[in-house]
């Protein structure tokens, strides 16, 4: 059955055709949907969740993987590093059961972040890594990577990157494989299992390598990587790897226009970038007068090509990063497949045939960045700035430290409320630093609920235990918005249909030890000012967690049971002074020609315009 997916659900369905026992991960962008996906399927014999962490997934895969049975694991870029003191300890010790991590880069940040190249990650730690180039190749590699992992007896990455991940393409399901319902194994083996003395540690390592060398022929025996040879010698080859072989063609084609002569033109299209194939690479070299390197990120391949090159007394060009011809930021296009060709080959392609190409540094620039109409975090930044205000404090004499999600957009304007941002988790060991560094004024920190299970309880507890002067707000709005709505362990079970235990912050927050710890409802503004400005005053420990619904599923689900509310402009008290909009910002209220009016398709009823307003024309009235 042909059917048109993307990316991310063709690492799915490559993994149910493998049969998969359990498939687990944490979002992030691009990544997100191949969970998601498969959390909408039903699969009786699959297990599949979002997990608190990449960490905590990572390592109840190893789990599955050395109970002998085949499991997914997924994650963004950003997640291997949270994974990666795992990933790099379960490669050492190998697996029985295939294990295939997929990991999605994103040259270009379309979604934010460090640009950047988990091919890193795995040439540190020895493990293949396959690049499928298109969404076909996505499912067939996936596929192929537990077979691989099995045959090496280590885990495998699949690696995409966001024009695949989040992509769409027409392509052809396969059948999912039933799952095996072979017992489980129990190995006791410490001397593969543990690290513990050197010759365990260095024993593993050299397995490590061997694997890696088996993965390498055993590639090389299917033929992943294709090298196709130019009919004349001593031309150009075209050495890329993953979602990049699909530009080259396109690319060519324009060229021909340019007088190219392509018997003079060999190709090697890489599926697996790791281990690079040293003996495709070597023939290439052998045959051709320059090689173009297009890979994305850091020049991994192109430092292979040198290396062999030198090896073989190759004195020919080489293109790519290293020479200065392309950037190691942001991600290509055919156009810089046109790039090469015109430096490689002298021709004079100008910039009209790729000036189409966008790039996603153009698109950020062009794309504001705040919260939606009616989010709840709008509440709790208002509520920040007031009790800041209150105290008669300036806002640049105190530190609100941000971190990741929604919660973040709170550094835009009109809040100017967050100031920094490092990763998930880090708000609350930047504020302790903070403190201790001698900041006289009260020290915050803001967190969103998914990131605090993620990565904040470690560093709250180490705050309470030092007893830190900070002011920790958690912005719960009950889900994991930013990557689009998964449940996480505080998100109410009624929220979904699969069953789940609820982990409520309000429980684990008293039950570390915190004495001042206060629940807030941010659309209450005078309660959660004068909550804020009261734990801006005391010494230790604060947390305050700040509750309300993400404002697009209390929409989704108003929408059902009915509107109950409606926000109405006083058209006699208006005088257009734009208060409403300087505090909130929301995109709901449009300034008309005499008053503020407001779009009733956008409008959350929240309240925050109608708790700014001092001409009382803004009112919360029952819908009749
Ligand atoms: C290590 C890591 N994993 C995943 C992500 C992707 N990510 C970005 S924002 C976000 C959601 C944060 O959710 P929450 O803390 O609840 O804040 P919200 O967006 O709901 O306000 C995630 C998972 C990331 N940036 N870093
Ligand atoms: S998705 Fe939810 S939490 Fe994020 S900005 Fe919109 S309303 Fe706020
Ligand atoms: S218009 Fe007012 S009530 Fe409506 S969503 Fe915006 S701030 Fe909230």
């Amino acid at each position: 059955m042909k059917k048109l997916i993307t990316g991310n659900e063709a690492i799915a369905y490559g993994a149910l055709a493998a049969g998969i026992k359990v498939a687990c991960g944490y979002p992030g962008t691009p990544s997100t949907g191949a969970i998601a996906s498969l959390l909408t399927m039903d699969l009786p014999n699959t297990h599949v969740e979002w997990s608190t962490n990449e960490k905590v997934a990572f390592d109840l895969a190893s789990g599955v993987a050395w109970a002998g049975h085949r499991v997914l694991c997924t994650m963004k870029m950003s997640g291997v590093n949270v994974a990666y003191d795992s990933i790099i300890s379960t490669a050492y010790s190998g697996c029985d059961g295939g294990f295939v991590i997929y990991v999605a880069d994103d040259p270009g940040t379309n979604a934010g972040m460090c640009e950047q190249d988990s091919r890193g990650f795995a040439l540190m730690s020895d493990m293949p890594m396959l690049e499928p180039a298109s969404i076909e190749e996505a499912i067939s590699l996936t596929t192929y990577a537990f077979e691989l992992s099995e045959a090496i007896k280590g885990p495998v990455f699949v690696r995409l990157t966001t024009p695949l991940a989040n992509g769409f393409a027409s392509v052809e399901i396969p059948e999912p494989a039933p799952v095996s319902q072979a017992d489980a194994l129990l190995i006791h083996d410490i001397n593969r299992f543990t690290k513990a003395g050197a010759v365990i540690c260095m024993t593993q390592h050299r397995d490590l390598i061997k694997r890696l060398a088996h993965a390498g022929e055993l590639i090389e025996q299917k033929g992943l990587n294709r090298l196709d040879l130019g009919k004349k010698k001593g031309g150009l080859g075209i050495v890329a790897s993953g979602v990049t072989v699909q530009y080259i063609e396109e690319a060519l084609a324009v060229a021909d226009k340019y007088g190219i002569d392509r018997e003079k033109i060999s190709v090697l299209g890489l599926r697996a970038s790791i281990p690079t194939p040293k003996q495709q690479l070597s023939q290439l070299i052998d045959f051709c007068d320059k090689i173009l390197v297009l890979e994305e990120l850091e020049p991994h391949i192109e430092r292979d090509v040198y290396i062999l090159a030198r090896k073989r007394g190759y004195a020919g060009q080489i293109i790519g990063k290293i020479d200065g011809t392309f950037d190691r930021v942001g991600e290509y296009g055919t156009k810089h497949v046109l790039i090469g060709l015109n430096k490689a080959l002298s021709l004079n392609i100008p910039e009209s045939e790729y000036k189409s190409d966008t790039t996603a540094e153009e698109l950020a620039a062009a794309r504001p960045i705040t919260v939606c109409s009616g989010c709840p975090h709008r509440g709790t930044y208002m509520a920040i700035n007031r009790a800041i205000r209150k105290l008669k404090l300036k806002k640049q004499d105190v530190i609100v430290n941000g971190d990741i999600g929604c919660t973040i957009l709170g550094m835009n304007p009109p809040f100017n409320t967050v100031w920094n941002e490092i990763s998930m988790g880090a708000s609350i060991g930047l504020a302790q630093g903070f403190a201790y560094a001698g900041v006289k004024t009260p020290v915050l920190a803001t967190i969103g609920d998914s990131t605090f299970f993620h990565g904040g309880i470690p560093s709250l507890i180490n705050a309470i235990q030092h007893e830190a002067n900070i002011v920790l707000i958690i912005m719960d709005n009950e889900w994991t918005a930013m990557t689009g709505m998964q449940i996480n362990p505080g998100t109410p079970c009624d929220r979904h249909e699969k069953p789940y235990k609820h982990v409520d912050i309000a429980r684990i927050v008293p039950a570390l030890g915190v004495e001042h710890f206060w629940q807030i409802n941010p659309f209450d503004q005078d309660h959660a000012t004068d909550v804020i400005a009261e734990a801006m005053q005391l010494p230790g420990v604060k947390v305050i967690l700040s509750r309300q619904e993400c404002a697009i599923q209390a929409f989704r689900k108003g929408s059902k049971e009915g509107k109950k509310k409606i926000v109405r402009v006083v058209e006699e008290n208006c005088n257009l002074c734009k208060l409403c909009i300087s505090v909130t910002g929301c995109s709901a209220l449009v300034p008309g020609e005499k008053v503020m009016t407001i779009d009733p398709a956008l409008c959350r009823q929240c309240g925050m315009c109608v708790s700014v307003c001092n001409r009382n024309a803004m009112v919360m009235e029952d819908v009749k």
